[in-house]
């Protein structure tokens, strides 16, 4: 590589996917800059950019695999770190059956087109049931929705956020995230056109977030009580025959079903409970039935909810009835150069929700994982298909999961655990063995899964940009190695170990793999060279990406190659309904008038838990506060930056208050990802501002029924002056 030079890059820290551009002098990052000739970011790039960099140079990143000995941490190389991770993991298997091994995956690998393709081959060496992703903290209720409906938990539909005129945004706050399930760069921008040609963004919040601050209409609403207002919507579009026929509705089945399980959730039946008078909702519904063109997007305060499947199937149903599916301005479906959610359906039936339920309390498992809510007590109990030994990938759970207390305990009691990361953190700390990939920047990458929650179709090959050492790895290679190692052990025989001889030469690199997605993907040739089709090598020479053109309705298309119908009146949905009639929203309090509601929020700085060793993040306020509406505050005689305990029915910290108007009373928020304490982390930075970790106060009681996704949000929480003035 020359000495200067500049590389074209995807941003892999959110799912904004920013192009950029990086100045190289002498194998370092001597500069950041947007890139304005991407085709989907057009210059957009947020201020945590700058985190590549420092990730890169963070001496507390890992290079090389380290094994835990009493005396700290010792280097190892690479055939000792994997051969025995394989022995020990395939020693357990052998031993006490496959369940023995969890595995857990945490948001980088979404990222990560190495891990995405060879974490299968692991899966597949490991046949274990016990296998766990932040898919379950987050997501897998619209996964479970696209499901339900489309057939196919990847056929999401994402907003036309370029061309619609009405956005009704519930439980999200992208103007800090930069979106989810909706890979929208530059966000603010995008909904400040949107609001110049005269539409309107509404937002839906228990706090008036950055998004809500800057919409035309804010509504606070009560943690947890979406699902309500989203059946109260449905129910005055069909009350009062708002909705619009159109290309979509010789497919739909079940109407009248819905219509009937809708009946009890008339806006004047349920307003009390809902907070928000009839006439708000009734003019909520007519207001989006009437656009031309609208969409509704819920996001993670829609999900981490104990109705988040209900609320995400409901949010596709309410734009599907308005004639708002599948349509230019509403929501429509991606159409990305390698389709992972076509690749997926080739290789077979999801799993969907026919795996078995998880063997300490029953809870449901989906698309062949269980919920990491459920984690700990699978370690820790005793009995047939105890976990014993562990692999993480990109994942720090012991911060990021509910019942945080609890998974330490459990990952500190595990027989054998290896690593694929580069911190010492919360989590990793607990490893035997660590086995530290390379950094994004040192290899190359495509962002495969994004793409396709894309509002605009982009293909973009995303190159290496610095030399790593000679002594590294990629994910890919890793994983690739411990698996075949643990098939080695698994299955000796000779049979197999002259298959598994073989096996490594077979191993591609996973840009070469792509290659051939993008070949018999939507724009390739199919494989045949006679005619003209995307290939990888398109993507190389055109370094800012290809323009493949706005988004466009292709859902009929998709459900008659499927040969599928919308049903409307799917048993799981009509059951929540039933549920939701029964119980309301009101499951996670306690009535107790004390009570305020715990909800969660992001900073424009931070990642999750893992960002912040980088000296970007680690200057300025504290972030780590406990926000709470001054009146609140005032009847508890609580002041601001005053020390408070916080205390719930699974934990307490003591934290600092920050007053804030924002957040509905009855309601504080606290970030998540913080917590950076004891001795065990490597992560000199972050030790020096920890925070609290809040899933010290989220238990793992409490899951969202269809798929047991985590509840984060609406803990119920009780908040005094703290006794002394410690707090983190
Ligand atoms: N209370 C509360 N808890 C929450 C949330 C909340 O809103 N409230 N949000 C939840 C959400 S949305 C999520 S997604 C989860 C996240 O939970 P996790 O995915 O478990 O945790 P992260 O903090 O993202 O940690 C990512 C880890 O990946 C490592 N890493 C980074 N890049 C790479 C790479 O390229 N390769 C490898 N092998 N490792 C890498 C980092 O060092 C870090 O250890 O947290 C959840 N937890
Ligand atoms: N800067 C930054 N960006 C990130 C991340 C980060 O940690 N920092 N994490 C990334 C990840 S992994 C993800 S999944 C995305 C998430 O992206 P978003 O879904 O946009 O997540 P948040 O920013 O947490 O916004 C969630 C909103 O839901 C609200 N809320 C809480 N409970 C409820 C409820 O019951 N109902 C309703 N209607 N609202 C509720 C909160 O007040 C908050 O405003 O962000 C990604 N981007
Ligand atoms: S918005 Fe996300 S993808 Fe874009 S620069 Fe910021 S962190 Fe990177
Ligand atoms: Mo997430």
């Amino acid at each position: 590589m020359s000495s200067q030079r500049t590389v074209h890059k995807t941003c892999n820290l959110c799912e904004a996917m920013c192009g950029i551009l990086i100045d190289v002098r002498d194998n370092q990052v001597a500069g950041i800059r947007p890139d304005p000739d991407d085709p989907l970011s057009h210059g957009a790039m947020c201020s945590k950019a700058t985190a590549l960099k420092e990730v890169q140079e963070d001496p507390d990143r890992l290079k090389e695999p380290v094994r835990r000995t009493a005396n700290g941490w010792r280097k190892i190389s690479w055939a000792e770190a994997l051969g025995e991770s394989a022995e020990r993991l395939a020693r357990i298997q052998l031993r006490h059956g496959d369940d023995a091994v969890a595995s857990y995956l945490g948001n980088p690998g979404a990222h990560n087109l190495g891990i995405i393709m060879y974490l299968t081959l692991l899966y597949s060496v490991l046949k274990t049931r016990n296998r766990y992703s932040a898919s379950s903290l987050d997501q897998n209720p619209k996964h479970a929705s696209s499901l339900l409906l489309y057939g196919n938990t990847l056929s999401i539909p994402v907003p036309d956020l370029d061309h619609t005129s009405f956005m009704l945004l519930l439980g999200a706050n992208p103007v800090v995230s930069n979106g989810s399930l909706m890979t929208a760069p530059g966000f603010l921008g995008r909904a400040r056109a949107l609001q110049k040609r005269g539409g309107q963004l509404v937002v839906v919040d228990p706090k008036r977030s950055e998004t809500a601050a800057i919409a035309d209409q804010y509504i606070p609403l009560r943690p947890g009580a979406d699902a309500l207002l989203l059946a109260a919507t449905i129910h005055v579009v069909l009350d009062e025959s708002l909705g619009r026929a159109s290309h979509l509705t010789p497919f739909i089945d079940g109407v009248d079903g819905l219509r009937a399980a809708l009946d009890p959730f008339s806006p004047e039946t349920v307003q009390d409970e809902l907070g928000l008078t009839a006439s708000q909702v009734r003019d909520l519904a007519r207001r989006f039935a009437d656009a031309d063109g609208a969409v509704c997007y819920g996001r993670v305060g829609t999900c981490m909810n104990p109705y988040g499947t209900l609320n995400s199937w409901l949010i596709d149903v309410l734009c599907l009835l308005t004639g708002n599916l599948d349509r230019r301005g509403g929501m429509l479906f991606p159409k990305p150069a390698a389709d992972l959610a076509e690749l997926v359906e080739q290789s077979g039936p999801s799993a969907g929700f026919d795996g078995p339920p998880t063997r300490v309390r029953g809870a449901p498992s989906f698309n062949g994982e269980r919920p990491t809510a459920c984690l700990a007590e699978e370690i820790l109990e005793p009995g047939d298909g105890q976990i014993r030994g562990m692999v993480t990938v990109a994942g720090n759970p012991c911060l990021s999961a509910p019942g945080a207390v609890k998974l330490d305990r459990a990952f500190a009691s595990l027989e054998f655990y290896v690593a694929v990361d580069f911190y010492i953190n919360e989590t990793t700390q607990h490893a035997d063995i660590i086995l530290p990939p390379m950094w994004s920047l040192e290899h190359d990458n495509h962002e495969i899964l994004f793409h396709g929650f894309a509002i605009h179709n982009t293909a973009k090959y995303s190159p290496a940009v610095l030399e790593p050492d000679e002594n590294q790895r990629e994910d890919w290679q890793i994983l690739s190695q411990l698996a075949l190692g643990i098939a080695a052990r698994k299955h000796n025989n000779p049979l197999a170990r002259a298959a598994l001889r073989l096996a490594p030469a077979l191993v591609s690199k996973p840009l070469r793999v792509l290659d051939w997605a993008i070949r018999a993907g939507h724009y390739g040739d199919g494989f045949r060279p006679w005619k003209k089709g995307l290939r990888l090598a398109d993507l190389e020479r055109t370094p800012s990406g290809v323009d493949l053109g706005p988004l466009a309705p292709r859902l009929a298309a998709i459900l008659e190659r499927r040969q599928r119908r919308l049903d409307l009146a799917p048993a799981r949905i009509m059951a929540e309904l039933t549920r939701l009639r029964e119980e309301g929203t009101r499951t996670v309090g306690h009535g107790d008038r004390d009570e305020l509601l715990l909800i969660g929020r992001r900073d424009r700085r931070t990642n999750n838990s893992w960002l912040h060793n980088v000296p970007s993040s680690a200057v300025g306020r504290d972030r780590c506060t406990l926000q709470m509406h001054p009146a609140d505050a005032q009847r508890r005689g609580l002041t601001d930056s005053q020390p408070v305990e916080l205390e719930s029915d699974s934990g307490r910290l003591q934290v600092r208050m920050e007053l804030s108007k924002a957040l509905m009373q009855g309601v504080v928020s606290l970030p998540h990802g913080w917590g950076h304490t004891g001795d065990g982390i490597h992560m000199q930075l972050a030790s020096q501002r920890p925070g609290v970790n809040c899933n010290d106060l989220v238990g793992d009681r409490v899951l969202e029924a269809v798929v047991g996704n985590a509840v984060f949000n609406g803990v119920p929480v009780r908040v005094r002056a703290a006794s002394r003035s410690s707090t983190g």
